[in-house]
């Protein structure tokens, strides 16, 4: 597996914010935090590469929105927020390499931060940064490479992957003011436990990054941590508090490449 990074900007304290208010970012430790995660991953069997630095895109940083990874492909995204839509730029150039691409256009949006993939189902999150346009490109190019594509409704949060992630093919972690326990339902065992909501004091805590076996986790959310590991399961828990600030978590620093 191959991960993907680029470096923390300078920039970051312009960062975009939608559901936090602003507070200083301390670059040196958010840039040791950012390390750290890309270290935890390298132990965890990533090979890590890099993408150019760009110090004047604040969120640049947050790899994750400016790509969606397939099997078969690669979508380059538009992302929502029109300060991000430069960095794409550097990272087609590098998936190039390793997908067949295809781009959402104008005036399509979406950020990967919305996409939750689950085997061939991709989840996505309707939200002020992924429209309808956009999703609807995601249909159409996901769907003809065999994906199931679904649309759900997310409130209250910045992306679907800062309401629901899945800790293994059916298990999900999830805050459910933020997003309906019932779209991840299996439908041949809807009675079965399927998702852990996080500690109701943690309401952040449901972003999680799966690594083979281990769920890479922000250790700021140590409750939702106790309920992660009742379930038998491994976290590596990693301060992430910094890039907290700007809004990010574990899943937004990396774009994974299998
Ligand atoms: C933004 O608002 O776009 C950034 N400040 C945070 C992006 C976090 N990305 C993610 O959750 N995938």
């Amino acid at each position: 597996m191959l991960a993907l990074f680029r470096d923390v900007s300078p920039s970051i304290v312009h960062c975009e914010l939608s559901h936090l208010a602003r507070e200083p970012i301390d670059l040196k430790r958010a840039t040791a935090q950012h390390l750290r995660y890309v270290s935890t991953l390298h132990a965890l069997g990533c090979d890590i590469e890099y993408l150019p630095a760009e110090p004047d895109l604040p969120d640049a940083v947050f790899v994750e929105d400016t790509a969606v990874v397939l099997d078969e492909l690669a979508i380059i995204t538009r992302p929502g927020a029109e300060s991000r839509r430069a960095e794409t730029a550097t990272t087609a150039a590098f998936l190039a390499a390793h997908r067949p691409l295809h781009h959402i256009e104008a005036p399509g949006t979406l950020d990967g931060g919305d996409v939750l993939r689950v085997g061939r189902t991709l989840f996505v999150g309707q939200t002020p940064r992924s429209n309808e346009a956009g999703i609807r490109q995601l249909i159409a190019v996901a769907g003809s490479a065999g994906y199931d594509v679904r649309p759900l409704p997310v409130t209250g949060c910045l992306h679907l992957k800062s309401a629901v992630t899945a800790l293994t093919m059916d298990l999900f972690l999830l805050n459910p003011a933020w997003v309906d326990p019932a779209w991840f339902a299996p439908p041949n065992a809807p009675s079965r436990k399927f998702f852990i909501p996080v500690d109701p004091a943690e309401p952040f805590a449901a972003n999680a990054l799966p690594i083979g076996p281990t769920i890479v986790h922000a250790e700021e959310f140590p409750r939702t941590r106790e309920r992660i590991e009742s379930h038998g399961l491994m976290v590596e828990a990693i301060p992430a508090g910094e890039l907290a600030k700007a809004e990010g978590g574990v899943t937004c620093c990396s774009i994974l490449i299998v």
